[in-house]
């Protein structure tokens, strides 16, 4: 299979198609900041080095018309050094609480069923998008969305608990990998509707208008999400309400099996902010940092009351579009699978959005080698016990059934029809 103008722009080491641009590749940026602090440039420095690098990274790729004067890079330097540290965690989270349940799935011992659609290779959309967010945001999620759940503070126990279907899952075992919710931590959940992602934000975005308050709402979506209606409702009631939203759209090169440019008519989805006269940025999804400087751009925007902003993110999945036909235990990846070549899975293998900010943050001295893998360790021991959580815990009680689908007391005619 050719390889793709998108994936030319996030891998930045597959083979150059006449279609790539060279200022889209990120790994060279990289390596001047790694060089950089090896010449022993001061921290701030460094800092500003690095954020004028990774911006330029995200400017680069920024839909020119929009990017003019619109630059973020500013803010890469006044990271706090906790968000940088709490950004990685929740991508180790992220990469082997999702590895976890690939392993129990393939081990065969648990009687797992049901769906899961792994979202490992997009860690940096969701830690970067959402770094830039305070806990009381709101963010609404798709089918592949325990990313973002991570992301945003998800508990890890009661997570396996809901895809071991127990009755300490989220949803007390009667959810699945599809429906996690926390409404504590502004999860506004999950969704196995392809596009009402979008929709549902936006509604909370107007919640936030009613209310007054300084929240902004987020949705993520594929890029399959922007192919209905509920998409362009949501973009464009927020672009006349100037709502407090952002639309994240993960463009990771496939709906299902069908690679994305058969079935969109632009190359860049962000170009879809046009007709509307809001920003719409195209970033590359695997730079954590550019996800942070566009969503932070993006953030102050709507809580300044400016409006909502489209993003699309250039990514790619590892695995295979649900469940995990040509994945191995210990194995990163799917191989083999018909509608996608395995040289391209391991061009954005080689892009890894893990080992790379991992190597930035050893570069800026925010880690060292030895406390990188302490949080590793750490995590996978997190991860662990979760499962065994899951394991331990009891099967949901049949009575709760229909708990949680109507609604308690009755609604007058009067106030639905008012
Ligand atoms: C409204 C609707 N139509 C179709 C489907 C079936 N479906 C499930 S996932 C999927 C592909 C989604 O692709 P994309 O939005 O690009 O997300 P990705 O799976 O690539 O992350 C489809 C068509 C659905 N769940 N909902």
């Amino acid at each position: 299979m050719p390889v793709t103008d998108n994936q030319c722009a996030a891998s930045g080491k597959v083979e150059k198609s006449s279609a790539c641009s060279s200022e889209q590749s990120a790994p060279e940026g990289h390596n001047s900041i790694v060089d950089a602090v090896r010449q022993g440039v001061h921290r701030r420095s460094f800092m500003k080095a690095l954020g004028g690098v990774a911006g330029g990274v995200a400017l680069a790729n920024a839909n020119r018309a929009h990017a003019s004067g619109n630059s973020w890079a500013h803010v890469l330097d006044d990271i706090p050094e906790a968000t940088l540290l709490d950004m990685y965690d929740k991508m180790l989270k992220i990469r082997w609480w999702e590895e976890g349940i690939k392993d129990v799935f393939l081990g065969g011992k648990d009687d797992m069923y049901g769906v899961i659609h792994l979202y490992i290779g997009e860690e940096a959309v969701a830690c970067g998008a959402i770094g830039a967010l305070n806990d009381d945001d709101f963010v609404t999620s798709h089918h592949r969305g325990h990313g973002h759940l991570i992301a945003k503070g998800g508990d890890l126990n009661k997570m396996s608990a809901e895809i071991f279907f127990r009755e300490t899952g989220y949803n007390h075992g009667y959810g699945g990998s599809m429906h996690i919710t926390d409404m504590s931590k502004g999860i506004l959940g999950m969704n196995g509707i392809v596009g009402v992602s979008h929709l549902l934000a936006a509604g909370a975005a107007h919640g936030i208008k009613v209310r007054g308050t300084q929240q902004v709402s987020v949705s993520f979506g594929g890029d399959g999400s922007v192919n209905n209606g509920w998409f362009y409702a949501a973009l464009r009631n927020s672009a006349l309400y100037k709502l407090p939203f952002i639309s994240i759209v993960e463009n990771n090169g496939y709906q299902t099996s069908i690679p994305a440019i058969e079935t969109n008519p632009v190359r860049d989805l962000s170009k879809i902010a046009h007709g509307l006269d809001i920003p719409g940025y195209t970033v590359d999804g695997q730079d954590t940092l550019a996800m942070y400087g566009v969503m932070k751009h993006a953030v102050d925007r709507a809580r300044n009351g400016e409006g909502p902003t489209l993003i699309e993110a250039k990514t790619y999945r590892f695995y295979d579009h649900a469940g995990l036909s040509g994945a191995k235990s210990g194995v990163l990846g799917a191989f083999g699978l018909p509608y996608r070549s395995d040289k391209d899975l391991m061009a954005w293998i080689a892009n890894d959005p893990l080992p790379k900010f991992r190597n930035t943050l050893v570069a800026i001295g925010a880690l060292t080698q030895k406390q990188a893998d302490e949080m590793e360790a750490d995590v996978k021991k997190q991860v662990a016990e979760s499962i065994e959580f899951a394991r331990n815990s009891p099967k949901p009680q049949q009575d709760r059934g229909l708990s949680n689908v109507y609604a308690q007391g009755s609604v007058s005619p009067s106030q639905m029809y008012a």
